[in-house]
């Protein structure tokens, strides 16, 4: 790994991905710790040990719970609507694979599952949580109905993945290392619907991410109707890469994910990329472009050609009716503005259009998220930047974005030789690119978001995110074969603290994730280097 690592940073074109790649044989048979094929299966591991993301602590003590036909989850001790729905909704997802019939009733009740809310809960934060099994039942208590859900999340985890079973005698005490741990989907370049992107929401859920970004908007395709630009999603939402149909979600649909997500603590962060990102916009409508023409929508993947008309008043007006029909759909604190690769619009109009664009936020109540690029031009108090740069981004690049966090704009990391799930993970991987280089499995994971940018302490990240872009991923197949198992990395490094951070027990309990992964037909990919249950 280090010997890619290296190369990556000398060589960024394709032939020196080759390069690496026969290098990275005899690396590979170098290190001890990579299971390769013919070893031993591996040792099953504890529940507790088995844990994804690894708690702040777990500790089994004395005999444990049997859930089993009799098992009852107590939603009390007073009525509350939200804990009622996080029981309902832990049950829903404990029927399916134990067979019983786990009935939720109101109350404190005795033997079974208990949900607590207890505002003085200890050691626990905001969405954390603490879970007590010993012979008469499983307490889980949390300060927020959001603490409830990661608990039964954990919960899940100690039970089988089929069948009955008996949850160990114990105590874990949990709380995330950060408070946002992202997913983004690019539902542009490839139209996917609502149903498939609630499949990835329930998903990623499990493994207590919290946010789904949804970039909407991009050359190839606008997604989202828009009630005063109908033709945004009528004309615009009809292509995606390749020729194919295309297609947009109804804002009823939009709202449907939004609740779906909502349910399960997934806060919905939908992007308008502006101002470059913009020809479906600039096809659908000719009073959008600086010439008054109509352009031809686009089915290839470049970037970078496509701009907003900076010095025309109508864009603004565009800008604010699309963003105040947004803010009124998402229940959320952030609007992301995109905001990248605008290679096409001069930095002076970048920054004079990026300014009115982020007042429009503000003055819609939500808070700006842009990708880093925002750094070169004057981010709104408050905004948050999304950094995508990787090994190879240019020292001044990294200088700007390290002082705007110096300057107090929180920090979602997203390297795209870590992060962005559409990079291959080897040569042979047939979807994704490799511009940013090879990202395997353990490259995915071996990073500390905390350290990662010299100059940004810890405190100024406020969380990562993996990025799954779709210019070469048109399927749930594919989505799911570059998404499983690296986004469980990027769930790990967002929830677990630092100290747990290591390859070797990481590697060890994704693997016991595998028949958890299969039972839910997901498509992952058996990467050679972990040892699969
Ligand atoms: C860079 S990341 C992009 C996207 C592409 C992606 C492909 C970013 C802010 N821009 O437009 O889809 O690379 O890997």
């Amino acid at each position: 790994m280090r010997v890619l690592r290296r190369t990556l940073g000398t060589f960024g074109t394709f032939l020196g991905v080759l390069g690496v790649l026969s290098g990275s044989v005899s690396c590979t048979a170098a290190h001890g710790d990579d299971a390769r094929p013919g070893d031993d299966p591996p040792a099953a591991l504890a529940p507790f040990e088995r844990l994804l993301p690894a708690p702040a602590s777990a500790r089994a003590d004395g005999p444990g719970y049997a859930v089993g036909p009799g098992t009852v989850i107590h939603t009390g001790p007073g009525p509350d609507e939200d804990v009622r729905q996080v029981g309902e909704l832990l049950a829903e997802q404990l029927r399916g694979p134990s067979g019983l019939p786990l009935p939720v009733v109101d109350g404190p009740g005795g033997d079974g599952i208990r949900l607590r809310i207890d505002e003085e809960a200890e050691g626990v934060g905001d969405e954390g949580y603490r879970l007590e099994s010993g012979p008469g039942g499983i307490t889980l208590t949390a300060r927020t109905p959001a603490g409830l859900f990661h608990a039964g999340q954990t919960l899940r985890q100690l039970l089988p993945v089929a069948g009955p079973g008996t949850v160990p005698g114990g105590t874990v005490t949990d709380r995330p290392r950060f408070a946002y741990r992202g997913a983004m989907v690019d539902i542009a370049r490839h139209f996917f619907t609502v149903e498939q992107v609630k499949r990835y929401v329930d998903q990623l859920a499990q493994y207590k991410v919290n946010t789904l970004h949804v970039h909407l908007t991009d050359d190839q395709g606008w997604r989202l109707a828009v009630d005063s630009w109908p033709r945004l999603a009528e004309y615009g939402g009809g292509s995606e890469v390749g020729g194919g149909p295309g297609g947009y979600w109804t804002k009823d649909e939009y709202r449907e994910l939004v609740a779906y997500a909502g349910r399960r603590y997934v806060d919905v962060v939908p992007e308008i990329d502006m101002p470059g990102h913009v020809n479906a916009a600039l096809a659908s409508y000719a009073e959008l472009n600086c010439d008054g023409k109509v352009r031809e929508r686009y089915t290839g993947i470049k970037v970078g050609f496509s701009s907003l008309c900076v010095g025309k008043e109508r864009t603004y007006e565009f800008i604010d009716q699309v963003l105040g029909e947004l803010a009124e759909l998402t229940p959320g604190r952030y609007l992301h503005l995109g905001g990248d690769e605008a290679h096409s619009t001069p930095a002076a109009d970048y920054a004079a259009f990026m300014d009115r664009a982020q007042a429009v936020v503000g003055r819609y109540g939500k808070t700006v998220v842009a990708w880093h690029q925002l750094a070169t031009a004057q981010p709104a108090a408050g905004a948050v930047l999304q950094y995508w740069g990787h090994d190879r981004t240019p020292a001044a690049e990294k200088a700007a974005v390290v002082a705007a966090a110096k300057a107090g704009h929180p920090l979602i990391l997203s390297p795209a030789d870590r992060l962005y799930l559409d990079m291959k993970y080897g040569l042979a991987t047939k979807p994704g690119q490799v511009w940013a280089g090879l990202v395997p499995v353990k490259r995915a994971y071996s990073w500390n978001p905390g350290a990662y940018l010299a100059g940004v302490p810890e405190s100024a990240v406020l969380g990562v995110e993996a990025a799954l872009w779709t210019e070469t991923i048109a399927t749930r197949g594919d989505w799911e074969l570059m998404a499983f198992p690296r986004v469980l990395g990027l769930a790990e490094l967002g929830w677990s603290p630092a100290a747990s951070h290591d390859w070797a027990s990481y590697s060890r309990r994704l693997g016991a994730q595998g028949p958890r992964l299969q039972a839910q037909d997901i498509s992952y990919y058996r990467a050679p280097d972990v040892p699969w249950q």
